[in-house]
This record gives structure tokens, sequence and C-alpha cells, in this order.
């Protein structure tokens, strides 16, 4: 079993890549494609910081857990952590001031739950999974969601950090609501932001258990200064986050509104469902995005990663700069840079 971070680029086709990630060790690495080899249990999700949350999800799946028990773990973990500021406590506020969170999980007998625009409380990923759970109903929004949390016990606290309030007025000088696109690649984002805001966006995670069976959940403060109650993708089943144990999941991170346009995950796992690889799957799916708008398209973010039932997994993006992490048998803090079409 192996520890040591390990970061590679996926686009290189054959041979061996070396990259070297920060404060890791570099390691080079042969890879063929944007796919693993079958193996289970393994998790994945997006960006560096899924490096984190990917070890808590392991600890589940390496002690033969469920796949649910470990994503609801797994994305527990930036949704805590006030240093990133777009999922959970810490995270961007809304024009208004407001710290609204979106989340969903969904299990390997597609039963499913999402809070939308929820308010004051910690983990929504895990309320997502009550609302699943103890009602007959998928979502709950806003002030409703908020109630529900309360009577299931959960504590109200502050989300919004000093650093957040303070990136929020700044932003309020000008007020403008401009998605900058979402990147690990340093160059997407503006010197003069404070913090590490602009760098990435939302958990996604999915795994396969040691049963074969597949779960997902995706967690996010949403777009920076949207505004009061808008609902990304991120909640939104089939959107966001989609799994069918017979075939796959796949999640979303990006302008949420281009992916519920054209129901990404759902169409991520559909593609898989006809016979594309994961990776395959992915593409096509931005591509999608791409074609309807190809101005547009230009200038935002999206990104979709995909597992399928055989543990194989692929990403795709719009923009470059998009990383997800993975974690199985063989590695535990293994980055691999996403292809992307720019
Ligand atoms: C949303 N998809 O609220 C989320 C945010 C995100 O990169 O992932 N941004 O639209």
């Amino acid at each position: 079993m192996y520890t040591r971070r390990k970061f590679i680029n996926t686009s290189v086709l054959t041979g061996a890549s070396l990259f070297i990630a920060a404060n890791s060790v570099a390691e080079v690495i042969s890879v063929k494609s944007d796919h693993s080899s079958e193996s289970k249990p393994v998790v994945i999700s997006t960006w560096d910081f899924g490096i984190a949350a990917n070890m808590a999800a392991w600890e589940v799946l390496n002690n033969n857990g469920r796949a649910l028990d470990a994503v609801e773990k797994g994305v527990r973990v930036p949704e805590a952590d006030p240093k990133n500021q777009s999922v959970g406590f810490g995270g961007l506020p809304d024009r208004d001031g407001k710290v609204t969170l979106d989340a969903c999980i969904m299990d390997e007998f597609g039963n499913c739950g999402s809070v939308a625009g929820l308010e004051q409380i910690l983990h929504p990923v895990s309320v997502a999974r009550k609302v699943m759970e103890k009602t007959p109903h998928v979502m709950l929004v806003g002030d409703g969601a908020l109630q529900f949390a309360l009577e299931q016990g959960f504590k109200k606290v502050k989300l919004l950090t000093s650093e957040s309030e303070k990136a929020w007025k700044a932003w309020l000088k000008k007020a403008e609501y401009k998605p900058i696109i979402n990147s690990e690649n340093k160059s997407f984002r503006p010197d003069k932001l404070p913090g590490n805001q602009y760098n990435h966006d939302t958990i996604g995670m999915l795994a396969l258990d040691s049963f074969g069976n597949l779960s997902g959940a995706c967690t996010t403060s949403g777009m920076a200064y949207k505004m009061h109650g808008r609902v990304g993708d991120s909640p939104i089943i089939g959107a966001g986050l989609y799994i069918d144990n017979e075939i796959g999941g796949a999640t979303a991170t990006g302008v949420g509104e281009e992916v519920i346009r054209n129901v990404g995950s759902f169409l991520v796992v559909e593609l898989m469902r006809n016979g594309y690889s994961p990776a395959d799957a992915c593409k096509e799916a931005v591509m999608r995005i791409i074609k309807k708008k190809p101005e547009n398209a230009k200038h935002i973010q999206v990104s979709f990663i995909a597992l399928n039932k055989k543990g194989e997994y692929g990403s795709y993006a719009i923009q470059k700069g998009f990383s997800f992490a993975v974690c199985n048998a063989e590695n535990q803090e293994l980055l691999l840079k996403g292809n992307s079409y720019y």
C-alpha cells in the first residue's frame, strides 16, 4: 500500500509522465489514458481538496463499509474546513452576505436526498442524507430545510468567516456578478483577490465499495455572490450528481446553470450505459455544453468526473487546470490532472 502523493498528467497517452505536487514526493508514473484499471473499493472526488476528503472516505471503504457512509464522511472534511471558500463553513456568501449551502447524496438503491439554500448548518450533506432517510421527499429548500435540520438535532453555526466577509465587502464595491473560471491553475486567478477563493469550487465524490455498490455526494456554497435564492446544479439529482448502481456514477463542478441545462451527470451515466468509458462520457457531456453555446463556453468552467461499476474512472473539463483525486488500495493520495477542451 502506497501513501505518497502522486500527481499524474492523464493527457499523456503513453510513456512516463513526471509531475510534482506541492509539498509532495515526485514520482514517475506510467499511465495509458484517463481510465484506471478495474479496482474496488475506490473513491474519486473533485479538485485538490479531494485528497483529504478521499482519505476520510477510504477509512470507511477499507473497513468494508458502505459507499454511502464513505461519501458522506468524505465530503464532510471540506465542509468543515474554514480555509476552503467554496464549500460549507467559510464558503463565500451570496450578494446579500448570506452563506447558503447546497448538497445532495445518492445511494445504490436510487435513494437520494438533497438540500438547497440551507443556512447556518455545518454539514448540509448530512441533512441531505436525513431528507433521504427520514422523509418521503427528495429535496428541501431554504427555511424548510433549516427547520428540518434543527428538528433532526443539527445545531446552528455562523458559516461566514471574517475572511469571506472581507472578500464579500471588497466585492460590494463594484458588485458585479462575474463567475471566474475555477481552476487549480493560478493563471486563471485575479491577483488582487484575497485567499484561494477562485481556485476551485464544490466537492463531488463517487465511491465504489468492496461489495461493488456505488454512491455519491456533492456539496457546495455555490457560485460566490449569486443572487439570494439562486440554486446551482450541485443539489439537483441528475445535474450535479447521479448514481445508477447498474452502470456508474457522475458528478459535476463549475457553472451550475450550464450543468442543469444539460442534465449533466445523468447524461454522463447514460453515455456510460451506451458503452462510453467514464472519460469519454465526461468529454461528450462537456462537448454538448460547448456545442450549444460556444462563445459562452470560452469563459466558463464545467468539469465532470465519472466512475463505473468496474471501478474505472475518468474526467473532462472545458478549461485546463481541473484536477481530481483518486484513492484505492494502491494509492491513497493520487491526484490526476483532468483532460480539457481548452
Ligand atoms: C454551482 N456547481 O453552484 C456549483 C459551483 C461550482 O465551480 O462548482 N463552481 O453552480
